[in-house]
């Protein structure tokens, strides 16, 4: 089936279309063509996996090796963190709403030709250990691509504390000449060194082993400069305290069964939410709306 907006002129081109198909693994997915860019998403895990602009290389990496099938993580595109980042005891990695299959609500054309879908996370055993709640996630496609996850506490008098993280793999051309902008000063959590705090000295961080950084109580909008692209990648967020930046490297590479061993070389996460200290707590009634830009021009 196909949704098209009404038609607002007689340019073909200017329609914004939604395809339903069978992607990978025969996983029920979505097509969205706008007059600017093309995106994919699965429904597991509302996953999106690609977003490219007409005139640009695609945005997001997306491994060779990623499983789809159910109850697995798709390894790339923009994996949704809730309702808790990390490993929890006895439970898997970086919560449950990335494996299960999010429900289609609502497919929102707008007349300017961009395109909005959203998905809300089914009830799952795994949930009654929290508070009730409804998640929410909101795609909207035109020259960028906004992604907003919506969380209500539906509890009348519990307060529902969880992390929130749109965990967005970026593909590069080689992850060694990049450079990461706007965490200089920040305090961080180094994953690869017990999570001991530091505090980043570089307004240009680089990749030159492996990197994962929980960048804590900041706000701000981050860079990624691509010289080999020639193109420079925007990230911004609201009610989002945490950036986290990953790149595997060589020996984490080869530990994944799902990504390929120099694939760390063409991709680097710049991740957006609330994580570790800057969890949420969500009073009864209350609502939290992470909201993540990502956009992208070509380097003069
Ligand atoms: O966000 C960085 C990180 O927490 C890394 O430590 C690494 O575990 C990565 O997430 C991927 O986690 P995953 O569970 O998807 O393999």
């Amino acid at each position: 089936m196909t949704t098209s907006k009404p038609a607002t002129n007689t340019d073909p081109n200017a329609l914004g279309r939604v395809t339903f198909l069978d992607g990978q693994g025969d996983l029920p997915m979505l097509e969205i063509s706008t007059p600017w860019s093309t995106a994919e998403i699965y429904l597991l895990g509302a996953h999106v996996t690609q977003f490219k602009k007409k005139d640009e290389p695609p945005l997001l990496f997306l491994s060779q090796c990623s499983r789809f099938n159910e109850g697995h993580p798709i390894r790339g595109g923009i994996p949704v963190i809730f309702p808790w980042f990390g490993q929890r005891e006895g439970l898997g990695q970086h919560g449950f709403a990335r494996v299960k299959s999010w429900d289609l609500k609502e497919v929102l054309p707008a007349p300017d030709g961009s395109v909005s879908v959203r998905f809300r996370l089914p009830d799952c055993p795994e949930a009654a250990a929290f508070p009730p709640f409804t998640a929410d996630y909101v795609v909207t496609v035109n020259q960028s691509l906004t992604l907003q996850l919506i969380v209500t506490n539906q509890s009348k008098d519990a307060e529902f504390t969880f992390e929130n993280c749109l965990h967005t793999y970026f593909e590069v051309a080689d992850a060694t000449a990049i450079s990461i902008h706007g965490l200089k000063g920040v305090s961080y959590l180094d994953k690869v060194a017990s999570f001991l705090e530091k505090t980043e000295t570089s307004d240009a961080l680089r990749v030159a082993s492996e990197v994962d950084r929980i960048f804590l109580n900041t706000a701000g909008t981050v860079e990624i400069l691509d010289p080999r692209i020639g193109r420079r990648i925007r990230v911004e967020k609201q009610s989002s305290a945490s950036t986290v930046v990953w790149n595997p490297w060589i020996a984490k590479s080869r530990q994944m069964s799902d990504f390929g061993d120099e694939e760390y070389e063409h991709m680097i996460c710049v991740e957006s939410g609330n994580v570790a200290s800057n969890s949420i707590s969500l009073p009864p009634g209350g609502i939290s709306t992470l909201t993540v830009k990502l956009s992208s021009e070509t380097l003069k």
